[in-house]
């Protein structure tokens, strides 16, 4: 256990669980990002490791998507650098060479629906939600979410979707191939690895197929990181968004009372 995630290495089957542990929503900060990042490097190095699950250690939330306090009154630099973080934490997901599946046992929100989108596979719980809800927050997914999100749901239904800030149940994203199969909560992880073991393909064709799919999307990110970053920045600093920013972060604070 190690800044918020942990790391389990299964010996027998070469698989690794990555484990989302930062409550009290696995929301995805700086320094969060940045330790993502790092691990999964180590994980990419790790010659006993074929395959990685990404799950999270909370009750009912896989992750709640980019942490909005990050958004919200930023200081210049560090939303630069946060930005930047999740830029590169992103390819490297996205582009991980090994086995990759997401193990959603809880809500899936905008950058939650981000990484689970990144991998290879999806196996959700029932009853949650999952989805790009960008806009229902003043803010605008970014190319590179809208890409992978076209990539799965196809133009039409991502053009509802992501107008309307749609959150998915697990049954709807089932339908619409957002994920890939919905099952008991207790049943995500057992679901994962049955999946895993049948996915018994030569590494080095599986990789590079992978590869050949995904690069052209996370070079036009790499190729363009500056300028999307500047993009981030411009629309965050807006008044506007960052009145809407802050009535969302009330809302949610609010829902206790
Ligand atoms: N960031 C920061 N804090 C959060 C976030 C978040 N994303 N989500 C929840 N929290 C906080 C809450 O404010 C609350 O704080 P406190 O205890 O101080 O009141 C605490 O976490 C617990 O939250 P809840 O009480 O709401 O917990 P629940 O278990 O009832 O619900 C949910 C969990 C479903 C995850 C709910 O909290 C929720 O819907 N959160 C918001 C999720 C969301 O909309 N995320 C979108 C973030 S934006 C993003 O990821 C992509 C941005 C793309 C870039 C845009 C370019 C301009």
């Amino acid at each position: 256990e190690r800044d918020g995630l942990q790391v389990s290495h299964n010996s027998n089957t070469g698989v690794v669980t990555l484990s989302m542990n930062k409550p009290p929503v696995n929301s995805l900060n700086l320094e969060f990002l940045q330790s993502m990042h790092k691990t999964l490097g180590e994980i990419q190095d790790d010659q006993d490791c074929r395959a990685v699950i990404l799950t999270s250690g909370l009750t009912n939330i896989f992750c709640a998507g980019l942490d909005i306090t990050e958004m919200y009154q930023p200081d210049d630099k560090r939303l630069r650098e946060f930005w930047t973080s999740l830029q590169d934490m992103w390819i490297r997901l996205y582009s991980f060479p090994k086995t990759t599946m997401a193990a959603i046992t809880g809500h899936s929100p905008a950058g939650g629906a981000l990484l689970a989108m990144s991998c290879d596979y999806r196996v959700m719980a029932e009853n949650f939600t999952i989805g790009l809800n960008e806009t229902k927050l003043g803010i605008v997914a970014p190319t590179w979410f809208i890409d992978l999100y076209v990539g799965i749901l196809g133009q039409r239904l991502s053009e509802l979707a992501l107008q309307t800030g749609k959150l998915f149940t697990s049954e709807e994203a089932l339908k619409v191939g957002l994920v890939d199969q919905v099952v008991p909560l207790n049943d995500v992880i057992p679901t994962v690895e049955k999946e895993l073991s049948e996915w018994k393909i030569p590494a080095l064709a599986r990789g590079m197929t992978k590869d050949v799919l995904r690069r052209i999307y996370w070079r036009k990110l790499q190729e363009t990181q500056d300028v999307d970053t500047e993009s981030f920045v411009f629309l965050i600093k807006q008044e506007k968004v960052q009145q809407t920013l802050g009535l969302y972060l009330q809302s949610l604070k609010n829902k206790k009372k």
